[in-house]
C-alpha cells in the first residue's frame, strides 16, 4: 500500500495528478496494471526531456551540420584483384569467428509497422514468393543454415516491445521456433516512455492506461543489458552481436566478410551501407563530423546536402544506412549500462495519439498532438572505437518491407527476391526468361536452408543429384 501511495503522491507532486483521476472507479486488476505502468516511468527523465527537447525545441532539434563530410567506407571488391583478396581474407577471419561461437544474431522487432498496415508483429508478415514464409522464418532459416555450416551454436536474441511481446513469443512457440533449438532463441522487451503533450503532461489512452510507446531501436543497448542478455553472452563466450531489422528478408544475418573486416580493424561498431538509389531515398546517411562517424537521418538532412553532387555528377552524401550493424558485446555493455544511460540522445516525433480528455472521453486527434521520444542505435557510432562502414550490394542485401504499396512494399521485396534467385541460377548456367530488370516470368522460391548467397547456391546446386526444372510454384529446399 505504501508503494502505491508513494507512487500516486510522486505523480501528484510532479504535475501528473490526472493519471489517477479515475483510479477509484477502476477494478483492482486495472488499478494494479496502472500502478505497474506508473512505477516504471522515470518522471525526472520525462521532465528533463520536456525541458530540453520540447520547451526549447527550436535550438535542441536542429542538428549542427558544421563540418559534415561524407564518411569513408570499404567498397565492394567488384573486379579488382587486390580488393578481392582483402575480401577473401576478411571472409576467412569471419568464418573462424563463427566456428569459434563468437556470434549472436540480434533482431530489433519492437516497432509498430504502422506504414505496412499489418495488424500484428511485423516479423509474422509473409514475404517469400511462393510459400509466403514470415520474416521471422526467413531469418530463423538463415541462422539455422549458419549453425549447420559452422557447426556451432548461434544464439538469436529478439527485441520486442510492450506492443508485441507476447504475440511474438507465441508465434515462435506455435511454429516450433522454425527448427531452431528453443533454448537458443531469447526474447526481451525494450523499454518504453509515455507520450506527452506540449505542456509535458503524460497522456492516458484509457482511464486505467498510460499511452506508452517503445523507446526506439536505440533502446536496444540498455535493454540488452537490463534483460540479462549481455550477461548471458558473457557466460556463453559470445562477444559479437550481428544486428538487423525485422523488415528486410534479404539481410545476411551473419556475414563472414563483414565480421572479418570488423575484427581486422578492431572496430567496436561496424555498419553496412549501399549507395543511395536517389537523393530522396528514406535512409540515413553515413557522414563524418569532427573526426567522428555519424548517421544523419534523412529527415534531418537539409535539401542542399541531400541534392549535393560531386564534380563527376554522383551524389555527394550517397552512403545510405541500411541498419545492419556489428556491435561488440563490451561496447553495448559500456553504452547500455547504468553509467551510460544518458549517452544516446533522444529524438522527438510529433504524432497523433488518441488520448483521454479531462471529462474522461477518448479524443482521436486529426493532427499531431503528442510527443514521443526515441533513441536511434546508429547514435552509438560516434562513441565507438574505430567505427567502420562497409559497402554491400543493394540487390543482394536490401529490400525491406515497409509500406503497403509503392517503394519498399511486399511486392518490391517479392520481386527483388525473385531477381536474386534468377541471378544465382544464371550463374550456374540456368537461363530463365526475364524482363530487362531481371524479373523472371515464373514465380518460384529458394529456401535459405538450400542457399542464401550466390556462392553457397553454386556449391549446393553442384551437389544436387536431380536438378529441378524451374517453373511457377517450384521450391528448392
Ligand atoms: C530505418 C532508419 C533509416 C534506414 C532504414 C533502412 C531510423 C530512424 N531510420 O528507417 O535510416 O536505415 O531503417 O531500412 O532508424 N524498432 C524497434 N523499436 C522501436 C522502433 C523501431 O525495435 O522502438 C525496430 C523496428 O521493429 C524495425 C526497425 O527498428 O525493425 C526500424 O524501424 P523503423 O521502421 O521505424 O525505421 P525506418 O524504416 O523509418
Amino acid at each position: 500500500m505504501t508503494d502505491m501511495t508513494d507512487i500516486i503522491s510522486n505523480f501528484k507532486s510532479n504535475g501528473q495528478a490526472h493519471i489517477f483521476t479515475h483510479f477509484d472507479k477502476l477494478d483492482k486488476v486495472t488499478q494494479d496494471l496502472l500502478i505497474a505502468q506508473a512505477s516504471s516511468i522515470d518522471l525526472d527523465e520525462i521532465a528533463a526531456l520536456h525541458q530540453t527537447l520540447i520547451a526549447r525545441r527550436s535550438e535542441a532539434t536542429t542538428m549542427s551540420l558544421d563540418g559534415l563530410e561524407p564518411a569513408d567506407f570499404i567498397p565492394l571488391p567488384h573486379a579488382d584483384a587486390g580488393r578481392i583478396r582483402e575480401w577473401c581474407e576478411a571472409t576467412a577471419i569471419g568464418e573462424a569467428a563463427l566456428r569459434a561461437g563468437r556470434l549472436a544474431a540480434f533482431t530489433v522487432a519492437g516497432g509498430q509497422g504502422t506504414r505496412l498496415g499489418f495488424d500484428g508483429p511485423k516479423g509474422t508478415f509473409g514475404v517469400t514468393p511462393v510459400l509466403k514464409k514470415p520474416l521471422f522464418q526467413v531469418f530463423a532459416e538463415k541462422i539455422l543454415a549458419a549453425r549447420r555450416r559452422y557447426d556451432h551454436n548461434i544464439p538469436w536474441y529478439l527485441m520486442t516491445s510492450v506492443l508485441n511481446h507476447s504475440e511474438t513469443v507465441s508465434f515462435f512457440e506455435q511454429n516450433d521456433y522454425f527448427g531452431l533449438p528453443a533454448d537458443q532463441v531469447h526474447f526481451f522487451s525494450q523499454g518504453f516512455l509515455p507520450a506527452i503533450d506540449s505542456e509535458g503532461r503524460i497522456l492516458m489512452s484509457a482511464p486505467g492506461e498510460i499511452a506508452l510507446s517503445p523507446d526506439g531501436h536505440g533502446g536496444a543497448l540498455r535493454a540488452l543489458v537490463r534483460s540479462g542478455s549481455i550477461a548471458r553472452m558473457e557466460s556463453e563466450g559470445t562477444d559479437l552481436i550481428s544486428y538487423f531489422q525485422v523488415d528486410n528478408p534479404l539481410v545476411r544475418c551473419l556475414d563472414p566478410a563483414f565480421i572479418g573486416f570488423h575484427l581486422q580493424r578492431d572496430s567496436e561498431m561496424s555498419s553496412k551501407m549501399v549507395l543511395k538509389s536517389n537523393p530522396e531515398e528514406k535512409v540515413g546517411v553515413f557522414c563524418e563530423q569532427n573526426g567522428k562517424c555519424v548517421v544523419v537521418e534523412y529527415s534531418d538532412l537539409p535539401e542542399s546536402f541531400t541534392q549535393a553532387r560531386n564534380p563527376d555528377g554522383s551524389l555527394r552524401f550517397a552512403s545510405g544506412s541500411i541498419a545492419i550493424h556489428l556491435l561488440n558485446r563490451d561496447f553495448v555493455k559500456r553504452l547500455g549500462g547504468n553509467d551510460g544511460e544518458a549517452k544516446l540522445p533522444f529524438h522527438l516525433a510529433h504524432k497523433k495519439v488518441p488520448h483521454l480528455t479531462e471529462d474522461g472521453s477518448l479524443h482521436t486527434p486529426d493532427s499531431p498532438n503528442a510527443w514521443k521520444f526515441e533513441m536511434f542505435v546508429f547514435d552509438a557510432l560516434p562513441f565507438a572505437k574505430n567505427p567502420l562502414v562497409i559497402e554491400t550490394s543493394r540487390a543482394d542485401e536490401f529490400s525491406p518491407v515497409k509500406n503497403a504499396d509503392g517503394v519498399d512494399s511486399p511486392l518490391t521485396s517479392h520481386q527483388d527476391q525473385l531477381r536474386q534467385f534468377t541471378r544465382w541460377l544464371r550463374e550456374v548456367g540456368v537461363e530463365l526468361e526475364a524482363d530487362e530488370s531481371g524479373l523472371p516470368r515464373v514465380n518460384f522460391e529458394i529456401s535459405p536452408l538450400f542457399a542464401d548467397t550466390a556462392e553457397r547456391f553454386q556449391k549446393a546446386w553442384k551437389n544436387l543429384a536431380f536438378k529441378p526444372k524451374i517453373g511457377t510454384g517450384v521450391i528448392i529446399i
